[in-house]
């Protein structure tokens, strides 16, 4: 099954990855199906404190499980998903928040985040402040901070449910996906819109889609081949001989 798709990719001028939280999973990073995570965040339900509702309505609390999430992703590692990604010549279209595309090695210019970063902050405000996060504050139970340029709060540079995905992300993905000869869906349950549009764009502007993913989904009619298994599994065997 392996060898005929690895020899249409090696042929193939234009592939682009759209991932999801699964090929971050054998890194150590929960996926959202898997709920906000384990122990105390378990009782809370990631969309709403993923939510500008959710902010406004308790900002320690979100602000808290930020905090969490950022510990989880400075102990976590690139998987060998990761880093087959960064030996390839894959465009990466990710609706993934963690750096583990870009710490694995896949250069800036070869990777599209959807949803924004979790290791950067910007001001919940309008005054348009962005900045990196701060890492030594993770040492501390310090977690809403404020914006140093007008005093609002900060908050994860990332796209909350409810509020509109970046512009120039969507119209470069977008482009992508049209011009993509094979599209690699990796790790998504495809569930989240507009971004899980993107997989039905590709195959309908005649791409050939490959699907990674160990469960069943909505998305796998629109895809040309689903292979049940695990994206540190699969993906370096299907991208080895790319070229
Ligand atoms: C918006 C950042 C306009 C935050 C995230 C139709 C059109 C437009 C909007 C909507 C629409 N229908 C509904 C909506 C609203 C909403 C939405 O999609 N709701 C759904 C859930 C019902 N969308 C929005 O709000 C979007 N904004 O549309 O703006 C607008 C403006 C105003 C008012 C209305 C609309 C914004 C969505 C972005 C939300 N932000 N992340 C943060 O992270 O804190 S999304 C977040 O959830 C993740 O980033 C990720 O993208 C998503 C979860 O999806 P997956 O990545 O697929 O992960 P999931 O856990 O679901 O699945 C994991 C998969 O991996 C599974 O299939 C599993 O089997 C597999 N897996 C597990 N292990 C492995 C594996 N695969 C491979 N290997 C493994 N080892």
């Amino acid at each position: 099954m392996m060898a005929p798709l690895a020899r249409r990719l090696s042929s193939a001028e234009r592939i682009v990855c759209f991932s999801g939280a699964g090929l971050s999973a054998e890194s150590g990073i929960p996926t959202f199906r898997d709920g906000a995570g384990d122990g105390l965040w378990s009782r809370f339900d990631p969309m709403e404190l993923a939510s500008p509702g959710g902010f406004q309505k308790d900002p320690e609390l979100v602000a808290s499980w930020y905090q969490w999430r950022r510990r989880q992703l400075l102990q976590a590692r690139p998987n060998p998903a990761h880093e087959a990604l960064a030996g390839s010549r894959v465009c990466c279209v990710t609706q993934n928040v963690d750096n583990l595309l870009e710490r694995a090695g896949v250069p800036q210019d070869r990777i599209i985040h959807l949803h924004g970063r979790i290791d950067h902050d910007r001001c919940n405000g309008r005054c348009g402040h962005h900045q990196p996060m701060d890492t030594g504050l993770l040492e501390t139970d310090v977690a809403l901070q404020s914006c140093p340029r007008c005093g609002d709060h900060l908050r994860p540079a990332v796209v909350w449910f409810g509020e509109s995905l970046p512009e120039a992300a969507l119209m470069e993905a977008d482009r992508l996906c049209r011009e993509t000869e094979v599209l690699i869906v990796v790790g998504t349950s495809g569930v989240v819109w507009p971004a899980a549009g993107f997989i039905e764009l590709a195959s309908g502007s005649g791409a050939h889609v490959i699907n990674i993913n160990p469960e069943p989904g909505p998305m796998d009619e629109h895809c040309d081949v689903n292979l049940r298994g695990s994206a540190a599994r699969l993906l370096p065997r299907l991208l080895a001989d790319s070229g």
